[in-house]
């Protein structure tokens, strides 16, 4: 993959897989597909979700992704040994930081301008929100962003969900492209 690209992993952690506090269906099947983009990069970066033990968040969602806890840790058949740089997002108490622009440790945007990266792919989990929410948010800073399809997959609360997702994401220029396409 060219020097201005990087993969950027979206919150796949213990608890949004199947059997996790907010287990995502079908979200443990991400992994195979990410394993194999992350040899693709030269950069890869990561999000995880670490939320303080009391915060509104869950009053809409159930208990999730606590900081330093099992559930907000990296399944380990997830290869993480090529990530460059994680970015923890929902730590404060007072919103969701779906987004990892809105990451509190390191601030993306800059991050990735530092480094002269201009084109992102993210995967991860979930479609529906923090997928949706940092691919939308690359796109408004600039960047030219790509989905994966393969790589990602939705909590679908509603059925309808995934399919309203993709189409924000479209609408908002995220490209999707297909895995073999990258790998
Ligand atoms: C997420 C719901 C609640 C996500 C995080 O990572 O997509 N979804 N918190
Ligand atoms: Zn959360």
């Amino acid at each position: 993959m060219k020097k201005d690209s990087a993969l950027f992993i979206v919150d796949v952690q213990n608890d949004f897989l199947p059997g996790g506090a907010l287990g995502v269906p079908r979200g443990d099947e991400v992994i195979g597909p990410i394993n194999q983009l992350v040899t693709r990069f030269d950069m890869v970066l990561a999000s995880k979700d670490w939320h303080p033990a009391d915060t509104v968040h869950f009053e809409k969602w159930p208990k999730h992704c606590v900081r330093a806890t099992r559930g907000a840790m990296f399944p380990p058949s997830l290869d993480v040994d090529r990530i460059d740089q994680l970015f923890l997002k929902g730590t404060g108490n007072s919103d969701d930081g779906y987004s990892a622009f809105e990451a509190t440790n390191e601030d993306l945007a800059f991050y990735l301008r530092a480094k002269g990266v201009s084109t992102l792919f993210v995967v991860g989990l979930a479609t529906d929100y923090c997928v949706m929410a940092t691919a939308v948010d690359a796109v408004r800073h600039g960047f030219d962003t790509y989905v994966i399809p393969e790589a990602i997959r939705a909590v679908n609360l509603k059925p309808e969900d995934e399919a309203n997702a993709l189409e924000n994401m479209r609408n908002a220029g995220v490209r999707l492209i297909g895995l073999e396409e990258v790998v």
